[in-house]
This record gives structure tokens, C-alpha cells and sequence, in this order.
């Protein structure tokens, strides 16, 4: 992780301070929806959605949901660089009762609990009274790729793009934890956000993370991604970023920080967001009985290509380049490799920078192919020697796809 004292000066800090005095970071309504669709088909169907640039501070986007919103990155975006677009991230909510304004100067964010002293902290704050960091990481929900779940799940029917790859800057959580003190005895670290369940009763949504996770250096609270301030819909002023984990632990607009000397036990820790405990399968099958399920952690590895989608024509007998993108999940990119005779033989791609561990790695190379339909299938290894399995998983509520994707071209 790098740590930067110059971001004290960077623009973007300027920015976001004005945005809180002026009280920017406003969700206006959502304007009229285009009408534009897309090809994406799904197991189950639709075999298209449609395109929206309706929503404020974002451009288009695959309308998965209106409210709360769940919009999903149009593919394509991943063919043009290794970090996404703000306009362009992926967006989703658990409760309709989002927050529409905030105000940087006023939202604060609680260290309570199991700690020596309670604690509170505006944005200007926590950018003044703590070292800045800076760490490239993958922002994927638990849920991405769920429309290819055979027999499908219920849930958000994503497909393949409800994940981004963000630089983000903050500061660690441990030194914020560690200005309220920590008391022995802390078991976990509890996080929620400033919107509210809309159903009366319902439980706001509460994640909570190990107190040596938390205080590992390594998760931050955030309030810039590639450079910009955090849009609303991705958690203005600030959310947590906990590398190599599951979106579903990263809490957008934080508001409260509880150190707890027990176990989290609330609904969204448990059974909501478990997974069967084969990690890295999160696999059974379809009505299994007596499956022991765990709250979803780490990230395994996935790769795609992003430059030939599914049907495409291309050339026969000549060199065609392939490119695409990888990550290793909660540990780096070792290898990427590719193969056209449906994952018989394969051969290494070559990798674009390294940006860190947690983030995307380009990577491209290029292929002869026969006249005929080819399935060309991208195969990543990480660096702690965890390969991208042949056959799907299953599971019901959808998560942790990480099987070896096929895309189908005719070479001509
Ligand atoms: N406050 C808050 N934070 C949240 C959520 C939420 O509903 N409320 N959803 C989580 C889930 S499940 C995902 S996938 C990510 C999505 O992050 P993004 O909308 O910035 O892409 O936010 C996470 N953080
Ligand atoms: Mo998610």
C-alpha cells in the first residue's frame, strides 16, 4: 500500500471540501429513462436489458432496478482500461431509503462499542487527523454473474458486470480504530450505512468484519476512486474499501462503526450473504440437505475476455489478438491463460502492469484459428495457486461464480 502525504493537496480533496461546504453530492430524481437496450442474454432470459443514463453522476448504465438502484456496468467498459469509469461503476443498494443528499460537511461517522472512547469524525477530519493511503482494488459484489446460475436463483440477475476496479484513497481503518482504543476482548467490527430500510422493522443492513481483519492495515474508509470524489449512488461521503473481500462488506456512506465484544449474529451476517462452507467452491447442490453455510469472505479468482464478445466473425488463418482482464481474488494475478480447443491445451497470455494485488491485470495475446466456430475460454491462477475451476458452482443465493468463461467466434 502507498501511502501519499500530497493527497493532503490533491485537487480532488479541494473538490470534495467545497462539495461538503456547498452541500453537493445531491441525488436529484432520476430524469426520464432512454430508451436504448442491450444483448445480454441470460440462461432464463431476458435476452436484453435496458440502458439507462438517468441517474445522477452516472452514465450509461444497464438498468437492473430502479429503487433501490441496481445498475449494472455495460461490458464494453472493460475493454477500455484497467480501471472503471466512476460515471460508469456498478451501483447497488439493500433498502429503498437511500440517502438522496448528503452533506460532507455535517455526516459523520461513530466509532462506538468496545472501545476506551467514543468517537466521531466529519470527512475533514479523518483527511486531516490521519495518514493518507492509497491501494488499487476490485469492487465485486457477492452476487455478480447470478443471471447464469442454472437452475437460477432469486436475487438481482447481474451479469457479468456488477464489478469495477477503482485506485481508492482514505485512510486505514486501524488508525481510526485505534483513536477510539480498542479494549480487550473485541471479537468483531460492525459497519452501517447512513440509509434506512423503507419496510417498518426491517433490519438496515450491518456487516461486520474479524477485529484483526479490521485492523489489518490494509481495509481503509475512502472517499476518492480514480481520482474523483465518491458519487452518491457509491457511497459520498465515504465507504469502506476491504481488499480482496466481497463488495457486501464494503458499507457505503458510513455512519457507524460498532467494536463489539461478541459475535455478529444480525440477519445480513447470517443467513443472508452465506455461502456453503467448501470456500473456494461455495458449491452443492440444488436442494442438498445438512449443508453448513458461512458468512462470504474472500474473493477467487475470475478472468474475461472483454474485446470479442459471444458470435463474434474473425478472421481465419491469421494472428488475432485477444485482451482481456483477470484478477486473483484476495491475492494476485500468477497467470493467465488461454484456450481454443475447449480447455484441452493452453497457452500463457501475456500481463499488462501490475497494479497491486487486488486489482485488475490486463492481459492479451494473440491466436491462429482454423475456419469454423471456436470457443475461446480465459483461465486465471493466482498467486496462491487457486485456478478458475471447469465446471460452474451452484449455490442459492447465486454467489461466487468464478467457473473458466467461453466466448463463441466464427473464424472466417
Ligand atoms: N450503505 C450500504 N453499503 C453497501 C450496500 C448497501 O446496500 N448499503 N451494499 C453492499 C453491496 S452488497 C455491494 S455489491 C456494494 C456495491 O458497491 P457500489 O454500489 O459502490 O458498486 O456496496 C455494498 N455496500
Ligand atoms: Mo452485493
Amino acid at each position: 500500500m502507498r501511502s501519499s502525504k500530497s493527497q493532503h493537496e490533491s485537487a480532488a480533496r479541494r473538490s470534495l471540501l467545497r462539495a461538503g461546504v456547498l452541500g453537493a453530492g445531491a441525488l436529484l430524481a432520476p430524469r426520464a429513462f432512454a430508451s436504448d437496450s442491450i444483448h445480454l442474454p441470460l440462461p432464463g432470459g431476458p435476452d436484453g436489458r435496458r440502458l439507462t443514463d438517468a441517474f445522477p453522476g452516472k452514465a450509461q448504465m444497464v438498468l437492473q432496478r430502479t429503487r433501490p438502484p441496481l445498475l449494472e456496468t455495460p461490458f464494453a467498459v472493460f475493454d477500455k482500461g484497467v480501471f472503471t469509469p466512476v460515471d460508469q461503476f456498478y451501483v447497488r443498494w439493500h433498502w429503498a431509503g437511500i440517502p438522496t443528499t448528503v452533506d460532507a460537511a455535517t455526516h459523520t461517522v461513530t466509532v462506538s462499542g468496545h472501545v476506551n472512547n467514543q468517537v466521531r469524525f466529519t470527512l475533514a477530519e479523518l483527511m486531516n487527523g490521519f495518514q493518507h493511503v492509497e491501494l488499487a482494488a476490485v469492487n465485486q459484489c457477492s452476487g455478480n454473474s447470478r443471471g447464469f446460475f442454472e437452475p437460477r436463483v432469486p436475487g438481482g440477475q447481474w451479469a457479468n458486470g456488477a464489478m469495477g476496479n477503482a485506485r481508492w484513497v482514505g485512510v486505514r481503518l486501524r488508525d481510526v480504530l485505534d483513536a477510539a482504543g480498542v479494549k480487550a476482548g473485541a471479537v468483531q467490527v460492525q459497519f452501517e450505512g447512513a440509509e434506512r430500510a423503507i419496510v417498518p422493522n426491517a433490519p438496515n443492513l450491518k456487516k461486520s468484519l474479524s477485529v484483526d481483519h479490521a485492523r489489518d492495515g490494509e481495509v481503509m474508509i475512502a472517499w476518492e476512486m480514480n481520482g474523483q470524489a465518491l458519487p452518491v449512488l457509491n457511497g459520498f461521503p465515504f465507504r469502506l474499501v476491504v481488499p480482496g473481500w466481497y463488495a457486501t462488506y464494503w458499507t457505503k456512506a458510513l455512519q457507524h462503526i460498532r467494536v463489539l465484544d461478541h459475535e455478529d449474529t444480525n440477519f445480513w451476517m447470517h443467513p443472508a450473504y452465506t455461502i456453503p462452507d467448501n470456500w473456494p467452491q461455495a458449491n452443492m447442490t440444488p436442494g442438498q440437505q445438512g449443508v453448513r453455510f458461512v458468512p462470504i469472505n474472500r474473493m477467487v479468482p475470475r478472468s474475461f475476455i472483454t474485446n470479442l464478445v459471444a458470435g463474434a466473425s474473425v478472421p481465419a488463418r491469421r494472428a488475432v489478438l485477444v485482451r482481456g482482464i483477470a484478477f486473483g481474488g484476495d491475492a494476485g494475478v500468477r497467470a493467465v491463460q488461454l484456450s481454443t480447443d475447449g480447455g484441452h491445451s493452453w497457452r500463457a497470455a501475456e500481463l499488462g502492469h501490475d497494479y497491486g494485488r487486488y486489482s485488475f491485470r490486463q492481459w492479451q495475446t494473440r491466436v491462429e484459428l482454423a475456419r469454423g466456430e471456436h470457443a475461446l475460454m480465459v483461465r486465471c491462477t493466482n498467486t496462491a495457486g487457486l485456478q478458475q475451476p471447469m465446471t460452474p458452482n451452484w449455490n442459492p443465493g447465486g454467489f461466487m461464480r468464478n467457473v473458466v468463461e467461453s466466448v463463441a467466434v466464427t473464424a472466417a
